[in-house]
């Protein structure tokens, strides 16, 4: 089949999926959407959700020293829903995002504790992802899809993250004085209606990429079809001193599910990433995705060229809560 010209931002590991459930060295039910760091040492480390046969998720961490091949799989999980101590994760942890807060020499991991009273936004914070700091809930139900910016802005911090609303599924930007509480919530990126491919819900895939013309965000975009959910991804860029003014927003998707591993699994037709890596180049984005809520998958592209489509390919000025 010849590929769609708009997925030729992104091109697929040869050996993918590079992370599977049946290559996990326990009984897994599936192993997907990882939250990506960069450690110092160069070792690519892969926090990924790691579904049992109950259905719950836990998080490991998998360490790779080129970034697709030979991973390690730590012996015990990072985070494993501790029911006991926080409720709000009975039904499992999810979906981690990680971003290196230099201030405090801690990597910031948000991820989505769910339980019966619904999906809700924790932080916990690590050194070395050995030893971990729990900060607990801190948007609670329903939310999801959260990440931070990795410095303060005018004193504080920011955090994107998706709330359930009266009016949909769509991104929000937070500001916080200690991680902790958090206010000042505001709309950032809605979902668009009706025929688009980013209509039902929208959330924000890894952390947002830092660039010299703003802050570079991949979303996910669920179209809800006669066949079931579609998710595919577009770009979106945020202004570089203000991350609450969306500068440019992409009309078309620019990647989306198309191997049979990403058609066919758990749920079908699904690309989700929560992570992605910088090249030593400094352009080269490897993203690592979810697919089909199955197994893990590698893309790589380049931020240059994703600026420059982006830059052909929106609407002038864009409206950030366009719902049009
Ligand atoms: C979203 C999240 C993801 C999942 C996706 C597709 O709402 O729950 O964890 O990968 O749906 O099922």
């Amino acid at each position: 089949m010849i590929p769609a010209v708009r997925d030729q931002l992104f091109q697929r590991h040869v050996g993918n999926p590079i992370l599977t459930a049946a290559g996990w060295p326990h009984t897994v039910n599936a192993v997907f959407n990882p939250g990506a760091a960069l450690l110092p040492d160069g070792t690519t480390l892969l926090l990924c959700r790691v579904e049992d046969r109950r259905g719950i998720s836990s998080l490991w961490a998998a360490r790779s020293a080129d970034g697709t091949s030979n991973w390690l799989i730590d012996p015990e999980p990072a985070l494993f829903p501790s029911t006991q101590a926080h409720p709000e994760e009975a039904w499992g942890v999810e979906d981690p995002r990680i971003v290196w807060l230099e201030e405090l020499k801690r990597y910031a991991i948000t991820y989505t504790a769910y339980s019966p009273t619904g999906p809700a936004v924790s932080l916990i914070l690590t050194a070395d992802f050995r030893d971990y700091e729990r900060v607990g809930v801190v948007i609670p139900p329903e939310d999801k899809d959260a990440a931070l910016l990795p410095r303060r802005f005018g004193g504080r911090w920011l955090m994107l993250h998706r709330p359930r609303t009266g009016l949909g599924s769509d991104i929000w930007l937070s500001e916080s004085p200690d991680l902790v509480h958090w206010g000042r919530h505001r709309l950032l990126l809605a979902a668009r209606k009706g025929a688009w491919w980013d209509a039902n819900k929208i959330g924000l895939g890894p952390p947002l990429i830092e660039t010299d013309r703003g802050w570079l965000m991949l979303y996910h975009g669920m179209r809800q079809t006669a066949a079931g959910c579609l998710y595919r991804l577009g770009l979106a860029l945020l202004d570089h001193e203000d991350p609450g003014r969306v500068l440019q927003r992409s009309d078309e998707w620019i990647f989306g599910p198309h191997e049979s591993y990403e058609r066919q699994g758990d749920v079908g037709d699904v690309v989700f990433p929560c992570g992605a890596t910088l090249g030593p180049d400094g352009d080269t984005l490897n993203l690592y995705y979810g697919a089909a809520d199955s197994c893990v998958a590698l893309a790589t592209g380049r931020v240059s060229e994703l600026l420059h489509w982006l830059e052909g390919h929106c609407r002038q000025p864009c409206d950030s809560a366009s719902v049009d």
